[in-house]
C-alpha cells in the first residue's frame, strides 16, 4: 500500500477537459476576428448540411433529443477542445498547410502549453527519477528549405508519459514532466533524451468517451511525440512524430498519421535505450 496518488486513480474526462479549455482559452489567437460575409457562409453551409443529414435519415425527436443532451453534455466536461481536436483539427491543417515545400506537419491536439523549460541542443527532458518506458534518444538537424542550417531554432516537445498522461492534464505529475524547449546549436542541431510513449487512449469516460461507445469506435491513438519547431524568419511546424509498426499507426481515432512523419527507431550499441535522426526543414515565413 502506498498513499501516493497516481494519476490513473484520479484523472477523469471532466478534469483533463477542463483544463484543456482553460489552456485554450488563455491563447491569443482564440481572439482573431472575422468578416460578417464569411461567418454568414460558414454558419449557413454547416447550418444546411446538418438540414440535408435529418430529411435524408429521417433523424426523429427521440434523437434530436439525445443529440441536444449530448452537446449540453460535451461543454460540461470542457471536451470540446478534444472533440475538435480528435475529429476536426486535421482537416484544418491540411487546408492551412497545403503549399508547404518542407517537412509535413500534423495536428496540434488539446495538450500543448506554451512556456516549457528551456535547454540547450543536449538535454534531457524533466522527468521523474522512475519514469518508466525505453529511453529514447531523438536528435537530427533544423534547416531552412534552401538548406541553410537555423541556429537557434527552438525544438518545443511534449509528450504523454508510459500509462499515457500529459503533465498538466493529469494529477500527480510534476508541472513540467516530459515538456521542453530545445534551442538547437549553431549548426541547428539537437539531441534529446526522453522515453518512448505509449500508444494514448482519449479519455472514455467522458461525452467524447461516450459518443465512441455508442458508434461502436475505438478510442486510441498511436504512440507520439508532439513538436513544434520554430525559427526565425520560418513558418512554424507543428508536428507528431510516430514510432514504426506502432499500434494505431494505421487506425488513428484523430486522422493524423502521415507516413512522412513515422520513425523508426534503432536500438543503441550499448543497450540503454534506442536513437533515432530526424531533420525538420522548415519553409520561409
Ligand atoms: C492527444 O494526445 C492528441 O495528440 C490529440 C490530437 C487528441 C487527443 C489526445
Ligand atoms: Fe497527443
Amino acid at each position: 500500500m502506498t498513499d501516493t496518488i497516481t494519476p490513473a486513480e484520479q484523472a477523469t474526462a471532466a478534469a483533463s477537459g477542463a483544463a484543456a479549455t482553460e489552456v485554450f482559452r488563455n491563447k491569443q489567437s482564440a481572439a482573431a476576428a472575422t468578416s460578417k460575409e464569411r461567418v454568414d457562409t460558414l454558419a449557413r453551409e454547416v447550418l444546411a448540411a446538418m438540414h440535408d443529414i435529418i430529411r435524408r435519415h429521417k433523424v426523429t425527436y427521440a434523437e434530436y433529443d439525445v443529440l441536444k443532451a449530448w452537446l449540453i453534455q460535451v461543454g460540461l466536461d470542457g471536451e470540446w477542445p478534444l472533440f475538435l481536436d480528435v475529429w476536426a483539427e486535421h482537416v484544418v491543417e491540411e487546408v492551412a498547410n497545403e503549399n508547404r515545400q518542407g517537412s509535413k506537419g500534423t495536428i496540434e491536439g488539446p495538450y500543448y502549453v506554451p512556456g516549457a523549460p528551456e535547454f540547450p541542443a543536449e538535454a534531457t527532458l524533466p522527468m521523474r527519477e522512475n519514469e518508466t518506458g525505453t529511453p529514447l534518444l531523438f536528435q537530427g538537424q533544423v534547416a531552412s528549405v534552401d538548406g541553410t542550417p537555423l541556429a537557434g531554432a527552438v525544438i518545443d516537445i511534449w509528450h504523454a508519459d508510459d500509462d499515457g498522461y500529459y503533465s498538466q492534464f493529469a494529477p500527480g505529475l510534476p508541472e513540467w514532466n516530459l515538456r521542453g524547449r530545445i534551442v538547437a546549436d549553431d549548426e541547428g542541431r539537437f539531441r534529446i533524451r526522453t522515453v518512448q510513449p505509449a500508444p494514448y487512449q482519449i479519455p472514455t469516460d467522458g461525452s467524447c468517451g461516450r459518443l465512441i461507445a455508442a458508434a461502436g469506435w475505438h478510442a486510441w491513438r498511436p504512440a507520439h511525440l508532439h513538436l513544434k519547431v520554430f525559427a526565425p524568419g520560418h513558418q512554424l511546424i507543428t508536428a507528431q512524430l510516430y514510432f514504426q509498426g506502432g499500434e494505431h499507426i494505421e487506425d488513428d481515432i484523430a486522422s493524423a498519421v502521415k507516413p512522412e512523419l513515422i520513425l523508426a527507431p534503432t536500438p543503441v550499441a550499448d543497450g540503454t535505450g534506442n536513437e533515432v535522426t530526424y531533420d525538420f526543414v522548415l519553409d520561409k515565413a
